[in-house]
């Protein structure tokens, strides 16, 4: 029995007000909640300042992004030592605007898969299909190229205790989020690609969707048998919004 995952993605937003008062809401609102794992990505500078404030919850921490690098002349990263250090659980890699704006590769994607794992962490993986290549009917073939990736280099049981998210790029921060049917087709061709390696792995490993979920269409997309909770973006920086989305899994 898979147990669901639903994570917010701050991305560029927060303050050190912000954290206070969306962590202290998020607890109140979630504190009786046991069927779901819950976790916030905050920006760097505000993760240590958000686990010391989520301290005592059952609210886990994650970062948005890791260096491939464990120390050295690498002037501007993080290593995922560090992340270890202050107390994260999780590492948001390979998400379409890091794969857009910052050009980061397959290559690289799965380097940074291989140095979470190797930290101790549990890397949340970010596959999906632009637009354009969804038009084209690729959507399949990007998602198994996206995942080859990381079984070329790490094989199957990498994704043992890892978490895959599925995040279509024309539903991110669109407001048009994939219909729960086209998500679950997604998803399960997301669990049989890996299945093919190792169906134990396979049937273990948590596939959240992400894109424009929010309080109304939450419940129905975690209906699907293959998706195990969300990324969320937007309504995760509102508490009373990505509590509803965190009950919605639970
Ligand atoms: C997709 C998602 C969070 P949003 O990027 O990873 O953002 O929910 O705003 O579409």
């Amino acid at each position: 029995m898979r147990h669901p995952l639903v994570m917010g993605n701050w991305k560029l937003n927060g303050s050190r007000h912000m954290v206070n008062e969306l962590i202290d809401g998020l607890r109140k609102e979630v504190s009786s909640v046991d069927g779901c794992d819950i976790a916030i990505a905050p920006p760097f500078i505000y993760l240590d300042q958000a686990k010391h404030q989520a301290s005592g919850s059952h609210i886990m921490l994650g970062a948005q992004n890791v260096d491939i690098n464990l120390s050295g002349a690498f002037t501007g990263e993080t290593s995922a030592n560090m992340l270890k250090d202050i107390g994260m659980k999780y590492v948001i890699i390979g998400h379409s605007e890091r794969r857009t704006y910052h050009k980061e590769s397959d290559e690289v994607i799965a380097e940074k898969f291989a140095v979470v794992k190797e930290a101790g962490l549990i890397p949340v993986l970010c596959i999906g299909e632009t637009e354009a290549e969804n038009e084209a009917g690729q959507t399949e073939a990007v998602c198994a190229k996206q995942l080859d990736a990381v079984l070329k280099t790490m094989g199957a049981p990498a994704f043992g205790n890892s978490v895959i998210a599925y995040e279509p790029v024309w539903a991110i921060g669109t407001g048009k989020s994939a219909t729960p049917a086209q998500a679950q087709a997604v998803h399960k061709f997301i669990r049989d690609h890996i299945a093919k390696h190792d169906a134990k792995v396979a049937a273990q490993v948590i596939i959240q969707y992400g894109g424009s979920v929010n309080a109304s269409n939450a419940a129905e997309l975690f209906s699907q048998p293959d998706i195990d909770g969300a990324l969320v973006g937007g309504a995760s920086l509102k508490a009373d919004a990505f509590a509803v989305i965190v009950k919605a899994a639970a």
